[in-house]
Order: C-alpha cells, then structure tokens, then sequence
C-alpha cells in the first residue's frame, strides 16, 4: 500500500491563503462555490446518458448558438453556488446576455463559460467550465459599472478550468503558477496531481479546424503549410482536435501544443470570447511559460470593450505562438506591398 501524502484542494487553499497577508478568505469562498457548482455538474455530466437531461433545449443563446439542457443546468448551479457563497458581486455568462448581478456587496466579478465544448455532450466527448475572476473596481456595496467587467486579461486574479473527462481535474491559477487537481470519486475530494505545470519545451501537437482552410487568411495558411511540409521540421506535428477548447487546450499544455481558432475572411474575429474563454486560457498559458495572442497583440493586453466580444486565438507553446505571429506580420506585409504596387502600375 502506497504511503505518500496527498495534498488536498482544500489544504492548497488554507496554505496559500496563510501565505498572503492580504488573504482575507473571500477569494478562497470564490474558488469553494465553483468547486461545489462543478461536482453537481460533473455528476450531471456523468449520469447524462442515463437520463433524459441530453439534447438541445430547442433555444438559441444571445450568440445565436443552439443551447443544450446541460448549459443551462450548469450555469444555474454555478450562478446559485457564487450567490449563495456572498463574494461574488455579478457573473458574466455566455448564456446570459447581459451581467447578472449577485450580491452589490461582493467584491469579485467572475465570468464564465458553464459547459464549453457543448457540442461534444451528445458524443460523450470531454467538455469543461472555464472561468475567469477579477476584483471590481468600483467600491463594494456601489452600482456595478462595466469598467468593473470589462478588465482586461492582465488584471485576473485567478482562471481556470474544470475538465469532464475520463477524470474530472480542476485546473487553475492565482499568479503563482499552474497546478492541476484530480477528483477522487471515492473521497468526493480533489487532490493535488500535477502541482506547477509547465508547457514541455517542444510543440508536438497543432489543434484546429482545419476544415476552414479556404476562409483562413494567408499567414496561417502559410503556417500550416510550413509545418505540415517544410524540411526544416524534423518530425512531423501530430494534429489533435476534438473541438472542445478545455480538452484541446488540456492535451497542448500537458504534451506541448498549439490550439489554433484564427478569424476567417467571414468571420474576421473569429469564434471563441476573450473574457471567457480566450483571457483565462491566456493567463493559464503565460503561467505554464506559454502565452496566447489574436495574432498581433497579447490576449491578456486586448482592452475589453463588449461582454460578449470574440476573438481570434493562438494559444500555447511560447515559441510556436510567436512564429504564427511573424507569418501573419510577414503575410501581412507582402499582401500591403502587393495592393500598393498595384496602385501604382502604368495602365
Ligand atoms: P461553445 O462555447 O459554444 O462550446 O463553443 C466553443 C467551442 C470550443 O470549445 C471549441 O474549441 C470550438 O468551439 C469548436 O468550434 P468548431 O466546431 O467551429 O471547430
Ligand atoms: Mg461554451
């Protein structure tokens, strides 16, 4: 019998809180509510194929988006948990159009994806709740005001993910590093399993939907294509996509990867939110020595202007994230040198 101590997400809390003299517990509350939130879901999520809590609810959310129950399901439990836990003072949902406000006395603003990756729930496939958390800025028992939601990347104080897999992990950071938390069903209790994770230095893996190819624009085009065929990559990528942001980002940051959700030529901005979606897995990404772009500025450095705001996403390895910068830059470049000198041909 294996004698090693185990670290709990509960002792993890406890101990970082008594090592910041500023702590005064209402943080810790955040991260309890969603936990509590999270195994109603996951227990949901687990028995989804034995009951009828599958399928579309036949509705649309503010994005035009089919909305499955098990949205729905989690964002009521995540939204009851934070109301009832007293520190949160609104939540921005991508179900809820506009920021729901619970408790003018909080001082947190949390935002969140409930069920991202909801496409995969008919299959069985891994789906995850994202979420992002800031400070308000306006004072604690005032009117909310959007300054207090629309923060960019940069000022989170903590992001992270519950992945619904084969296991179900917390995953998050507070500024301090990246650690990972496995639920053991058998204690009802998240343990500490993979503490400081860091990306490995090589990308190995690309994740995107290729099938856009013909509507992406040429820098990534070309980024594709030079992965894909050019000698200078020694051994080939290896191509991963299961269209769920969680997992997806999950398998990059534990093997070395890259998740790819680039603007196409019909939709410029791309698919994915940045204060929900593309800001929390920025700061995860930076904190594991990664980082995260639109292709031309910092995701963490984009000044929020809209709830709801999309953006374009390159995520992951350090190095790898970089070069898809210069193709753009490059192709870029070329593509304005092309439309100047044929302004100026003789006729
Ligand atoms: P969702 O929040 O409605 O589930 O959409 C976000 C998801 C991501 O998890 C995933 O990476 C992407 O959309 C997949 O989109 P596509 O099917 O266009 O490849
Ligand atoms: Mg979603």
């Amino acid at each position: 019998m294996r004698t090693q101590s185990v670290i709990t997400l509960e002792q993890f809390i406890i101990e970082k809180e008594k090592s910041n003299q500023e702590a005064t517990g209402g943080f810790s509350q955040i991260i309890r509510d969603l936990m509590l939130a999270c195994r109603i879901i996951n227990r949901e999520v687990t028995k989804a194929g034995l009951v009828d809590i599958l399928g579309s609810l036949n509705s649309t959310n503010v994005q035009g988006e089919e909305v499955q129950k098990l949205d729905i399901y989690a964002e009521k439990q995540l939204i009851d948990a934070l109301k009832k836990g007293g520190e949160t003072c609104a939540i921005g949902s991508e179900e809820q159009e506009e920021i729901v406000i619970l408790n003018p006395k909080g001082r947190y603003v949390v935002l969140i994806d409930p069920l991202d990756g909801s496409s995969n729930i008919d299959v069985n496939g891994s789906i995850g709740t994202i979420f992002s958390i800031y400070k308000r800025i306006s004072e604690s028992g005032e009117a909310l005001v959007p300054e207090d939601y629309l923060q960019k990347g940069r000022n989170q104080v903590a992001a992270g993910y519950i992945l619904y897999g084969s296991s179900t992990m917390l995953i998050f950071t507070t500024g301090n590093g990246v650690n990972a938390f496995t639920l053991d069903p058998s204690i009802g209790e998240f343990l500490l399993s993979h503490p400081n994770i860091r990306y490995p230095e090589k990308c190995n893996i690309y994740s995107i939907n290729e099938g856009n190819y013909r509507k992406l624009f040429e820098g990534v085009k070309q980024y594709l294509r030079f992965i894909k065929t050019s000698n200078e990559v020694k051994k080939p990528y290896s191509a991963r996509y299961v269209g769920s942001l969680v997992a997806d980002f999950h398998r990059n940051l534990l093997k070395g990867g890259i998740y790819l959700y680039p603007g196409t030529t019909d939709k410029p901005s791309g698919k994915l939110r940045l204060l929900y979606e593309g800001n929390p897995m920025a700061m995860l990404a930076e904190q594991a020595g990664g980082m995260a772009t639109n292709g031309y500025t910092d995701i963490l450095d984009i000044e929020p202007t809209a709830l709801h705001q999309r953006t374009p996403l390159f995520l992951g390895n350090r190095e790898e994230v970089n070069m898809i910068h210069n193709f753009l830059q490059v192709y870029d470049q070329i593509s304005q040198l092309v439309t100047n000198n044929l302004g100026k041909e003789k006729p």
